[in-house]
């Protein structure tokens, strides 16, 4: 969170849209309990964030007194005493929220009773108040200002952000555990809210920071979909109010009667139907619209959906980095004007995972493939690289290019991408496939089995793939009876053709043969929508589908308008964007600042790339390997062999020089 010399820029863009939304084919993800992951690449990753970054987090947190702030509410000692950030008691919530998702596909006795112990605490500061009121900052610093009203700043309290960041985490813990403390803890919090808040003659209070119109509108959905959870609760409990809470919130944006302006850094410079691009902080931004979203489909608001469509177009298409990270600036962590993606921006790991939520709210909304290459970009690239290969030490910001100093941090003052992190990969099995009345949807390519209900048949998949690394991907369809269904495998972007003003495009067209299908060794028929292949068939029990797709190394050229990358190229191959780090490149010219930078560093538009795995490399990785060039100061070019690793393997070595996109030789640029 910074503000200062923060500036509103609102640039008009003309948005494509990508899919219109009122011609939506919308996809039911699938549900976490219904997929489990055998995977060679994100196995062990998850494993380690679930047995390693999981309690070194909650250590961490501990240690700085973000759990302390709770018992001192609870026993009444709070005034004047309050450890971290206004917005602690929010990143606590998180954590359980990021750990309940690994608890349903992993369930883990120890980290649950670890959970409970803090839902008791939470609970119990929550119980002091006779409203159910808890935001352990404004009652020990600011008890004037709750909710940030009475000269109060929502902005810099975070009230309603925590609260919602406690509804989000009582749902979770719910689906994960069936326990309700802390579900009952956020409902009263939440119905309180209610009370205080909304269309007048309620006050007029809106979140500083997006969040709760997500997880109010979740926990609509839960407590609408479990009548028998609902009673549990308390008899009167009216789950609609939360809906229209979280309406409010959106619809209040650009309304400022009796409250504070919050400005385009918190989206709330025009209403929301009102603003053409996407602004302002861009973890908030993404947030915001993933609610808009979701409600826009499935909140009895569809007249949400063109300015869902519409901020994405803006974001995929003008305001995203090759590695899928957004919010270019650092100055309020906040997107820039379309075009505006320096090299060394800030691009937070939470805002590439809030962008990833927005790309999977699109996805469901819009069943077009191009809201999943976004989604899969930043999974494996500007998401993945925010936690080391370690999964003790954190990045906050992921910029395309770094000096030889930066590092990773063990702990940060704001920790606050650790648990968005966590919440991303522990939410992402439910993004692998999705349904719709006439089959399954297969997103994303990792080993996994998922059983779903298409019609009235039961349908088991189980994917085997050694995604990234190499294309080939199996899927075992196992159904009892012979049915008639229709499978959709997404096609990735770099084996379709390039759309026209592509923000990022592959050198070459993609090859005839980048993407083939086959069933049970037929090479099948299949049609092309939305950026799907799409097989219809009658499916018998152990039919088998093999898809290939092309993961050998590309060469990418930004749009012309990105001024940083003029002259410049990226290195990708499958969903994986390459980075030089300084380590691997030989020593050319000794240690100079041109060898350090890459600035002088030049590769070819020809010439052949090579892949090796490695296993000795970063815990193993596939390197991409060629030629270039290097200059120190007057003197000629000499050329080297370069070896290049996947962006989110960066800096596990120590601090190391490290850039994605290099000049171009001069003599072969392309014109
Ligand atoms: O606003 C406080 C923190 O700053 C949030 O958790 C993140 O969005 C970060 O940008
Ligand atoms: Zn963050």
């Amino acid at each position: 969170m910074k503000l200062a010399g923060w500036m509103a820029m609102v640039l008009i863009s003309s948005a494509v849209g990508f899919a219109r939304a009122d011609a939506p084919a919308r996809q039911r993800p699938a549900a976490l309990t219904s997929v489990t992951i055998q995977d060679a690449f994100w196995s062990p990753k998850r494993d380690l964030w679930r047995q390693t970054t999981i309690t070194d987090c909650l250590n961490k947190f501990e240690k700085d007194g973000a759990l302390t702030n709770f018992d001192l509410v609870r026993d009444g000692k709070e005034a004047g005493i309050h450890h971290g950030a206004p917005w602690f008691d929010g990143l606590v919530y998180e954590m359980i929220t990021g750990a309940s998702g690994f608890l349903v596909t992993n369930p883990d006795p120890q980290l649950e009773a670890r959970l409970d112990g803090y839902i008791d605490r939470i609970a119990a500061a929550a119980a002091r108040d006779p409203d159910g009121y808890l935001n352990t900052y404004t009652t020990a610093k600011e008890p004037t200002h709750r909710w940030g009203a009475n000269g109060g700043n929502d902005l810099f309290q975070h009230d309603l952000y925590n609260a919602g960041c406690m509804v989000e985490a009582g749902v979770h813990y719910y689906r994960a555990t069936g326990k309700t403390k802390l579900l009952a803890t956020g409902v009263r919090m939440a119905n309180y809210m209610c009370d205080v808040m909304g269309p007048a003659p309620k006050k007029n209070l809106i979140p500083g920071h997006a969040i709760s119109e997500l997880s109010f509108f979740e926990l609509y959905q839960l407590l609408a979909a479990e009548p028998a959870l609902k009673a549990k609760l308390g008899g009167d409990l009216d789950e609609t109010r939360f809906l229209k809470l979280a309406q409010f919130w959106i619809d209040a944006r650009g309304h400022h009667e009796g409250r504070k302006d919050f400005n385009a850094y918190d989206q709330d410079h025009v209403p929301v139907a009102e603003q053409q691009t996407i602004e302002g902080h861009a973890v908030r931004a993404t947030l915001l619209a993933s609610a808009i979203t979701a409600i826009g489909r499935d909140g009895g608001r569809p007249d949400y959906l063109p300015i869902a469509d519409r901020w994405w177009t803006d974001m995929a298409t003008k305001r995203t980095y090759l590695t899928g990270g957004v919010g270019a600036s650092a100055e309020a962590e906040n997107f820039g004007p379309d075009y505006f993606l320096p090299n060394d921006g800030y691009a937070e790991t939470c805002a590439a995972v809030a962008r990833a939520f927005f790309d999977q709210q699109m996805l469901q909304c819009t069943g077009n493939a191009a809201a999943a290459d976004e989604l899969e970009r930043a999974l494996y690239n500007g998401a993945l690289s925010g936690v080391s290969a370690a999964g003790t030490s954190y990045f906050y910001e992921n910029p395309l290019k770094a000096d030889p100093k930066r590092n990773r941090w063990d702990w940060h003052g704001c920790p606050c991408c650790p648990p968005m992190f966590l919440k991303l990969m522990s939410a992402m099995p439910g993004y692998i496939y999705s349904t719709d009345d006439h089959g399954l949807f297969v997103n994303l390519f990792v080993g996994s089995t998922v059983k779903a209900k298409i019609g009235q048949t039961d349908v088991t998949l189980t994917q085997t793939s050694g995604y990234p690394w190499s294309g080939d991907v199996m899927m075992k369809v196992d159904v009892k009876q012979p049915a008639t269904m229709r499978l959709r495998v997404r096609i990735p972007e770099w084996c379709r053709p390039a759309v026209a003003d592509a923000l990022y495009r592959s050198d070459r067209e993609p090859a005839l043969d980048a993407f083939t299908l086959a069933v049970n060794g037929q090479a099948a028929n299949y049609t092309v929508e939305r950026g799907y292949a799409v097989v219809d068939r009658t499916w018998q029990g152990g039919d088998v589908v093999s898809v290939k797709i092309d993961v050998s190394p590309r060469r990418i050229l930004a749009h012309p308008m990105v001024a940083e990358d003029r002259g410049k190229m990226a290195l990708a191959a499958g969903p994986l964007v390459y980075c030089l780090e300084s380590t691997d490149q030989g020593n050319p010219v000794g240690q100079s600042p041109a060898a350090q930078s890459f600035d002088q560093t030049t590769l070819s538009t020809d010439g052949p790339l090579g892949t090796e795995m490695r296993a000795d490399l970063l815990g193993g990785v596939r390197v991409i390997t060629g030629q270039a060039a290097r200059k120190d100061g007057d003197n000629a070019a000499k050329s080297f062999n370069f070896t290049a690793i996947p962006f989110f393997a960066t800096a596990n070595r120590g601090p190391r020089s490290m850039a994605v996109w290099v000049p171009v030789a001069t003599e072969n640029r392309p014109g």
